[in-house]
Formats: structure tokens, sequence, C-alpha cells
């Protein structure tokens, strides 16, 4: 490895000789004096200093020094933002430096990859532009604290998850037929069949119940053939799923759930909370548990007191009648989160077991957050002759669903699970306007590069 120092361990370190390496943000080129910021994957930022400048080498000069000092300055007058340079130098402390209090007098200014001189995008550039230069956007460090929050936050719920005992699968992405409905499914030329992309891992998640494996998670791409451009819908998005043995109903579900939602926050708060404080200005809360829970019906006819009614009686929430949950949720429990639960079984899949007294509601939820839902979970069919009725009620093929069908007919626990959209909940936590801005790089019906 070349040996250098993470800009962000300068602040608390003693002066002296420092190699620093990164990107330059920023040149301030004067007649006396050069100026350049330069910021690393740290995410901080340092003043380096090149005094005493010579812009024209004296040819008589006999002070080898004014030679290096010569070559110096013109790297440095040359240099583009965006380039990648390797400095050495002084590292001094000085009060008067907006930047930290301490600079770097530069010794040895060496360019490793230049920059073109024209930057393509800025950071007051819309959407689009940024990500056609996502490479180039994710170097601000409010971008790059996202992906650092999404690695911390998924840290702690695979800490919960492998404490418990549960093992990590990979599901695979293509399948022989849909993983949760014909709806939002993209199909591909199979040599001489057709694939499927997964919509989720559904299926293969249950297996491993069949397989007598207690309890799984898979953190893996999900597609959904969506067209829509709505700031919360990708084509292709991580899919945060759960799926465990020996549940008595969904609310064991969503006691998991709301454990791994604390461990997460709790964990993102304790590393990154000064960050966002700093970069996004605002206090991270981690919720309280037990999470509100509320009865999809009931949630309808609050929201409805409220002066808005959920379009029609048997769908689901509406984006708007979210909102209007949550905002109900916040003034009465001031909590951020509410799972809606028990589901009409006209709204939920074949696979959701359905209440024992009452076969037109489902042993499932949504998780809201914000107003926006994160998750959906239930409780699963785990009676083969129950579950093929419901399949064939669905109006699905028992045939063409033989293969997951077969999981119950050889001995299954009973079980649950849930999914999550990862991007949406980054979106949410650090009030980002879509989840194009809390993807890695977004994939949407007219975006397919970078
Ligand atoms: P569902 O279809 O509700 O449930 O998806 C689960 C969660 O995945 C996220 N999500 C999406 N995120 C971005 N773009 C999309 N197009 C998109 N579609 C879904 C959402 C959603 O809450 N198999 C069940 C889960 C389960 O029961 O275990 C399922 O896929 O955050």
């Amino acid at each position: 490895m070349i040996k250098r120092e993470l800009i962000a361990s300068l602040a608390n370190r003693e002066e002296g000789p420092v190699t620093v390496a990164g990107w330059v943000e920023k040149v301030r080129d004067q007649r006396y004096v050069q100026f350049v910021v330069l910021r690393d994957e740290s995410g901080a930022a340092v003043q380096l200093v090149n005094g005493g400048v010579v812009r024209e080498l004296d040819p008589n000069s006999e002070d080898p020094k004014d030679a290096d000092r010569h070559v110096r300055t013109t790297a440095i007058s040359e240099v583009a933002t965006g380039s990648f340079v390797i400095v050495s130098g002084e590292l001094q402390k000085n009060e008067r430096v907006k930047l930290g209090g301490i600079e770097v007098q530069i010794d040895k200014f060496e360019v490793v990859t230049a920059a073109d001189p024209e930057t393509p995008v800025a950071p007051d550039s819309g959407i689009d532009v940024r990500l056609d230069w996502r490479f180039l956007d994710l170097r601000r460090p409010e971008q790059a604290l996202i992906f650092k929050i999404q690695t911390t936050f998924l840290q702690a719920l695979r800490n919960v998850w492998v404490e418990k005992g549960f093992i990590e699968v990979q599901t695979p992405k293509l399948m022989a037929s849909a993983s949760e409905s014909r709806a939002e499914l993209f199909q591909l030329e199979y040599f001489d069949t057709t694939a499927y992309l997964a919509q989720s891992p559904q299926f293969f998640k249950q297996m491993a119940q069949a397989a007598g494996f207690g309890g799984i998670f898979e953190v893996g791409p999900a597609f959904r053939a969506d067209p829509s451009f709505t700031s919360r819908h990708a084509t292709e998005f991580t899919s945060v799923d759960c799926e465990f043995s020996w549940i008595e109903s969904h609310e064991d579900v969503m006691q998991l759930h709301e454990e791994l939602i604390v461990a997460g926050f709790t964990a993102v708060k304790e590393k990154h909370g000064a960050e966002i404080e700093k970069l996004f200005g605002q206090t991270l809360e981690v919720p309280t548990v037990p999470f509100p829970r509320i009865p999809l019906a009931e949630a309808k006819e609050i929201v409805k007191e409220r002066g808005y009614e959920v379009p029609r009686n048997d769908a689901d929430m509406d984006p708007e009648g979210e909102r209007q949950i949550h905002a109900y949720v916040k003034e009465k429990y001031g909590h951020d989160f509410v799972f809606l639960t028990d589901y009409a079984t006209s709204i939920r899949p074949f696979y959701h077991m359905r209440h024992a007294d009452n076969a037109s509601l489902t042993n499932s939820y949504d998780l809201i957050y914000r107003g926006v839902e994160i998750s959906t979970g239930a409780q699963r069919e785990h009676r083969i002759a129950v579950l093929e009725q419901q399949t064939v009620e669905k109006g699905l093929d028992p045939k063409e669903m033989s293969f997951y069908l077969d999981f119950f007919r050889h001995g299954v626990p009973p079980h649950g699970g849930f999914g999550m959209g990862l991007a949406r909940v980054l979106m949410l936590m650090l009030e980002q306007s879509s989840i194009r801005e809390t993807t890695y790089l977004f994939r949407g019906p007219t975006r397919l590069q970078p």
C-alpha cells in the first residue's frame, strides 16, 4: 500500500512530516502563494500551501530548491479540479485556516492522474446530470456518507441475525416462473426457453424453512418491470429479506423487524450521528419499541376522519393515506414508524396465511416509516391443502407452481418473514427526496447507465 495518512486523522495529529493523497477540490493560485484544497475518502478536506512560488526559474539560481519549487508551482498551476494527487510536506497548525486550523506546507506535489479541465457536473446540477456522472457526484462527502451509513446499518442487522443463528443465503435471480405475480415481471431469453428476473426471493426464502434452516436472511437484488417514475420505485433494488420458522403469528415477525430497525438505527447514530448532523442538518432518532400497530381497516377510518378517503375500499393504502396515517401516529405517539396490519385477503398474495376466524383478512403487515411503505411482512400459509386452494383462488396454475408447492409436501414448520427496500429506508432516514440519491447506481425505466 502507498503510505499516506487519511485527512480526517490529521486533526488529532502533531505537527511534522506528512503524506496525504486524494482529489483536488479547489485551487487558489496567487502571485506568491498557491492554495489547494484536497479531499480523500475519509470525507475530510485539508488546505495545502505552496509558499514562495517561483513563476519563472532564474537560470542563474544555484539553489536546487528553486528548481523543485518551480516544478511544484507549475504542477499546481496546471492541475485541474478532480485530479488525484499525492502530496508530501509539513503539517502545521494555523488557527487562521478555516478548514480545521491546520495546513500542509507542500514539499512534493505529484499528480497521479490528471482530470479533464472541465468538470461536467456540479452539486447543484439536476439529478439526471448527477446520475450521468455518478462517480463524480459520489465524491461529495454527504453522498459517500449515505453508503457508509448503509454499510453500518446492514452490519448491525447482520449482527442481530447471526447472533440468533440465522443463515445467510443467496437465492437465484434467474427464475423459470414469476416470484410474486405476473405483474412487473422482466422476461428474458434463456437459451431455448424463457427466464424471468426474480421480483423477490420469496419462494426460496420459504424453501429454507422446509430445508430446516430455522432462520435465514438475504440482502440482494430484486427486479420489477415497473414503468413508473416515482421517488420510491426502481426497476432493480436491494431487498433486505428474512424468513424464520416456529412463529405463532405475524406479531413475531413484527417483533423481529422492530428489533432489527432499532439495532440498525442505534449503530448508525453511534457511528455517524455527528456527521449526519453536520452534513444533513438533522438529528437521527432511534425509534422506541414497540412501534404502534394499527389494523389497515382502522387506519383507513382514522385517515377518513382526518378528511382523506383512500380511493377504493378493498384497496391498499395509497401514498396520501400513508402520509396521513404517519401524521396521525406522529401526533398521537410521537413515532415515525407504524405497522399497518391485517390486510384484506383480496390485496395480498396467495402465500399469506389468513386469519383462522376470518378468511377475508391475512396475518400480514406493511411497515410505514415517515409516511412511506418500507416493508411488507407476513405469516405464510404452510398447510399444503390450504395453500393449494389459495393458489387456485388467486388464479394461479398449481402445475406451474409445483416446485414451490412441493416445499410443503414433505414437512415444514409454521413460518413468516419480511422484505424491506434498503434505499427507501435510507431515503427516509436522511430525508432525501428520492431513492435515486440513496441507491449506488439507480435503475429506472429510462436509466440503464452508468
Ligand atoms: P413487496 O412487494 O411489498 O413484498 O416488496 C417489499 C419491499 O420492497 C420494496 N420495493 C421496492 N423498492 C424500490 N423499487 C420498487 N419497485 C420496489 N418494489 C418493492 C419496498 C417494499 O415494501 N415478498 C414480499 C415481502 C415478504 O412478504 O417477505 C415482497 O416482495 O420497500
